[in-house]
């Protein structure tokens, strides 16, 4: 990044990501659906993940003082087991694929990391929690595309698999006319206490 324009903020969320094989696992059941809609805004497969809880704009100094606390949530968790499974629509424009397996685990994930986050003093805009992986967006204007793919995913059921770590992730958001990219910030093992991830020096 050019550092004449390096933001004073950076906007983050915290989340969950499948394993390789659970990706490509959905990876190929749309294949035939990345044929046939090209237009729909696809996420990139590296970047799929759950989201747990989105922070929006912090200022950058805040994000050092969340490394420590999400990593005391990270290992105070045991790892849910989850699985990919069918598929869903919001607003007929956002393209999802469903999570299934321990969604108790998962549903106290999220409230604790999103109460600690508020409790830490850093406010954000909450929405109701609904455990799903977002693949694509349809431009404006297309009203059946995500719909048609998600009927397609309605009989997909992933293998399962352990949420082996927790994710504190930036976004590119209005950085730049591309598409969006994430980034993993740092992440942290459920459940075993040792802390891995790179250190990024934009928020280091
Ligand atoms: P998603 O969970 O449906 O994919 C980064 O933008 C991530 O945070 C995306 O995965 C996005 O949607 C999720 N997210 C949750 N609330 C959001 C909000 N108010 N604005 C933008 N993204 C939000």
């Amino acid at each position: 990044m050019n550092e004449e324009t390096q933001p004073a903020t950076v906007r983050v969320f915290i989340a969950l990501a499948p394993p390789d094989h659970a990706k490509e696992e959905l990876a190929r059941e749309l294949r035939p659906a990345y044929a046939t809609h090209p237009r729909m805004r696809w996420n990139r497969i590296e970047d799929w993940h759950i989201t747990l809880a989105f922070l929006g704009e912090l200022p950058v100094e805040t994000v050092p003082a969340l490394r420590p606390l999400l990593a005391g949530l990270a290992a105070a968790h045991r790892p849910p087991r989850l699985a990919l499974r069918g598929g869903g629509s919001f607003d007929d424009r956002v393209l999802w694929s469903g999570i299934d397996g321990e969604l108790d685990t998962l549903h106290e994930l999220a409230v604790d990391v999103r109460s600690a986050v508020r409790s830490h003093g850093v406010t954000f805009a909450e929405r109701p929690f609904r455990p799903h992986l977002t693949l694509a967006r349809a431009r404006r204007g297309d009203l059946t595309s995500a719909g048609e793919i998600a009927a397609g995913l309605a009989e997909f059921r992933g293998g399962g698999w352990p949420a082996a770590r927790l994710h504190l992730v930036g976004s590119n958001v209005g950085r730049s006319s591309g598409p969006i990219h994430y980034r993993d910030i740092e992440a942290w093992p459920l459940g075993d206490g040792r802390a891995t991830g790179a250190q990024d020096p934009d928020t280091a």
